[in-house]
């Protein structure tokens, strides 16, 4: 991989903490793709191809290499660049996100009326572990395995499933069977072995067939295990992974493969990341950088006013605290949104009584109505306009 392409990601890390320490934003999610976006911008041909960024808070890398990089300093701001991918804002925002888990339906789509017209383009669709645990994207890689239709899902994992939180000290831990599923994927040992193994049979044919032996091989689990056991496997997508995520020349050679293979089928590149990749302070703290209000670059230090007044989420979790000293009967429910609902701080108190579903809402209103059919009293904290997932639940 040339030196320019290397020197091009640190530069836009530079830019991007150089630009949201001035703005405030979304700092931890777009440092962690850097390298995944130069990469897919290098290989694929966008906006003809269509680069699809799930949730889209992790798109300012993907601005500023897409002709915004002079009005990042109006990011989130009135008339400014919005802080999630926009489709009126550029050609190559193909589709407009903010909230969750989106991506996979909408890449689905492209790529049938990408068939359906005779066209020949590319459509990718990356995706957080924390995106992949709602139910929409089972629902499209249910749909995208029968369907068959060639497209990219790329899985970011940084396991991170919840949005972290600044608000507490100490990492929130992992929620959810799909993090503990995709965290044995990472460090299957003997898996990872048996590819070891087949690299050197494939070397001892020699020659040409050692040539032929690409980075796609030397990842695809499901050809080397010859089981196609991982859930992605078994829902008809190809697995391939897991790959670092920061190591471009590995993106650059497997992307180019995929790109090449016609009639794959929908394949799923399970990236490894690391969210606030390459800025010291950021890595070490995932939760405090994962949005941030302005900061020195230098020091990591934010520029944080104090409220004037207590926010309505502390009264909140202090009363249902408060409340549930004395009845024991109160659970607390969220959806990945533990800081933003202050359930964290009744998560810290009664760790078994607090119930983070992942990225889920519609069954998290659910699952409380269950809770109440058994005489449990929920208190279900759904975050916002995030509820719209779950107005049919609620109204049962
Ligand atoms: C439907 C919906 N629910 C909740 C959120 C709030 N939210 C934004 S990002 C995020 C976590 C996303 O995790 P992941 O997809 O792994 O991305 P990462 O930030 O780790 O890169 C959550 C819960 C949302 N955007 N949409």
């Amino acid at each position: 991989m040339s030196q320019e392409v290397k020197q091009l990601a640190d530069e836009l890390r530079s830019d991007v903490i150089f630009n949201v320490s001035e703005t405030g934003g979304h700092l931890g999610s777009g440092l962690g793709v850097v390298e995944l976006t130069v990469a897919l911008h290098f290989v694929f041909d966008a906006p003809q191809d269509k680069i699809m960024w799930d949730v889209g808070h992790q798109s300012y890398p993907h601005k500023i290499l897409t002709g915004r990089r002079d009005k990042m300093s109006t990011i989130r701001q009135t008339n400014g660049l919005a802080g999630f991918t926009k489709l009126t804002e550029s050609e190559y925002d193909c589709f407009g996100t903010g909230h969750s888990s989106t991506t996979i339906s909408a890449g689905l789509g492209m790529a049938v009326g990408r068939d359906l017209q005779g066209r020949e383009n590319h459509v990718v669709a990356v995706i957080g572990d924390g995106a992949m645990t709602a139910g929409q994207a089972f629902e499209a890689m249910n749909n995208a395995g029968y369907l068959d239709s060639d497209m990219i899902i790329i899985l970011n994992d940084n396991k991170q499933v919840s949005l972290p939180t600044a608000s507490l000290d100490g990492p929130i831990p992992p929620v959810g069977a799909l993090s503990s599923a995709l965290s044995r994927l990472q460090s299957n040992k003997p898996l990872r072995e048996l590819r070891e193994v087949a690299k050197g049979v494939t070397r001892k044919l020699g020659g040409s067939m050692h040539n032929l032996a690409s980075k796609v091989d030397e990842y695809a689990r499901g050809m080397i295990s010859g089981s196609g056991s991982t859930l992605f496997e078994e829902l008809g997508l190809y697995y391939i992974g897991p790959v670092d995520g920061h190591n471009i020349d590995d993106l650059v050679s497997i992307l180019k493969e995929v790109k090449n293979t016609k009639a794959s089928g929908p394949v799923l590149i399970h990236v490894i990341t690391e969210k606030g990749h390459g800025y010291p302070y950021a890595e070490r703290a995932a939760d405090k950088y994962h949005g941030v209000v302005k900061f020195d670059p230098a020091t990591g230090k934010q520029f944080k006013t104090s409220a004037p007044t207590q926010a309505y989420t502390t009264y909140f979790v202090d009363a249902l605290i408060a409340e549930a000293e004395v009845d024991k009967n109160i659970v607390a429910i969220h959806a990945a949104m533990g800081g933003g609902t202050g359930l964290n701080h009744f998560l810290r108190r009664f760790p078994n009584r607090c119930f983070d579903v992942g990225i889920a809402e519609q069954h998290a209103v659910t699952f409380a109505a269950g809770l109440a059919c058994e005489g449990v009293k929920p208190f279900c904290a759904i975050y916002s306009s995030f509820l719209q997932r779950a107005y049919d639940q609620a109204s049962k």
